[in-house]
């Protein structure tokens, strides 16, 4: 009901509407009308009432209330449903538990903080309170689990398109997983699977993009290697609107995806901003490290090295270090 009042305010923005026509729109009484408003109040949205005028909506706090979430997004695929925790150990962990439980594809969890925040291999991803986008979406395409790798290159192309719109700044790819700006990680990608032998059950992609902390709230482990929105443009910015642009770009891509069977789009996308090709790299798998050139990505997203024998190979996964760009 609360997403109702929210929903006509914001219709109506800079107008007034009364409490008669919001009770009559939303078919509740004038006195459950204003409990609603005072909560919304009570949230940080600024408010006007005028007697014989009604309510007025002049401001809206930068929240990740998924009410509003699903009202500005209106859309029909990915986040359509949200679900929105004010603390939670990992939005993976719980996109996953909901899957299991069959939540439809484009269901998204967010999270104000993770307190187990994780990264790939069992790493850690720091999420502090308040000041980052830590999200989880539900996919259920219809793939071979082998073609699961893919969802990370269209999501890397998603978060880098949406962040480049809003803040105009260099924002880069470093394939296969981070997102960089000034030469340090601002945002990594953590695709994970449920799968049958020939089927996927669903895929959980999780975002982590640190948007308004100071570099000095992360522990000095990270400080090194990680950068914020904020620490690289000067100024706080809506995470709101950085979710909505990347989950907009990220809708597009999915569906170009899942209609057209292929990723072309994103790997456009992933090559145009790449910061790995056409440098020299470093790719660790397992107890192996090659040190290579980085020439191109397959129409698949992987990456093509050209080895010191100077043999091309793909190379699928791997933790890769690019010299002389990023700062890790
Ligand atoms: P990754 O394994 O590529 O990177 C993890 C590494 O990045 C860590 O070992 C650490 O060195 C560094 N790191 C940790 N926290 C941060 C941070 N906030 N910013 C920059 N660098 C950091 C990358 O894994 C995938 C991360 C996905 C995170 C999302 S958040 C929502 C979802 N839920 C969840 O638990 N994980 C994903």
């Amino acid at each position: 009901m609360k997403k109702n009042i929210l929903e006509a305010l914001k219709k109506n923005k800079d107008a007034f509407i009364s409490g008669e026509e919001l009770s009559k729109k939303i078919g509740v009484t004038r006195t459950a009308v204003w409990k609603h408003i005072k909560q919304l109040k009570e949230e940080g949205y600024e408010i006007e009432s005028v007697s014989r005028k009604g309510y007025r909506l002049t401001k809206e706090p930068d929240t990740l209330d998924a009410d509003v979430l699903e009202i500005e997004l209106a859309s029909k695929n990915i986040g359509s449903k949200i679900y929105h925790f004010e603390s939670i150990d990992s939005t993976n962990n719980m996109a996953k538990k909901m899957a299991s439980e069959g939540a439809a594809e484009g269901t998204i969890i967010i999270a104000e903080e993770q307190t187990g925040g994780r990264g790939r291999l069992g790493r850690t991803w720091v999420s502090p309170k308040g000041t980052g986008i830590w999200m989880s979406i539900i996919l259920r395409p219809n793939i071979a689990p082998t073609e699961a790798a893919k969802i990370t290159q269209i999501t890397a192309a998603a978060v880098a398109s949406g962040l480049r719109k809003i803040i105009g700044e260099d924002v880069g790819i470093k394939w296969p997983n981070d997102i960089i700006i000034h030469r340090k990680k601002v945002c990594g990608i953590l695709t994970e699977l449920s799968a049958e032998l020939n089927s996927v059950n669903y895929i959980v992609v999780g975002i982590g993009i640190n948007v308004n902390m100071d570099t000095k709230d992360f522990p000095e482990e990270v400080r090194r290697i990680a950068t914020s929105i904020k620490a690289c443009v000067g100024r706080t910015v809506s995470r709101k609107n950085i979710v909505k642009e990347i989950l907009h770009s990220f809708e597009e891509l999915y569906s170009d995806f899942t209609y057209n069977k292929n990723i072309k789009k994103s790997i456009e996308i992933c090559k145009k901003y790449s910061v790995t090709l056409g440098k020299e790299v470093k790719i660790k798998n397992k107890e192996k490290e090659v040190v290579a050139k980085a020439i191109d990505l397959t129409e698949d997203g992987q990456l093509l090295i050209k080895n010191q024998s100077g043999v091309i190979e793909k190379v699928f996964s791997g933790e890769v270090s690019v010299r002389g760009i990023v700062d890790y």
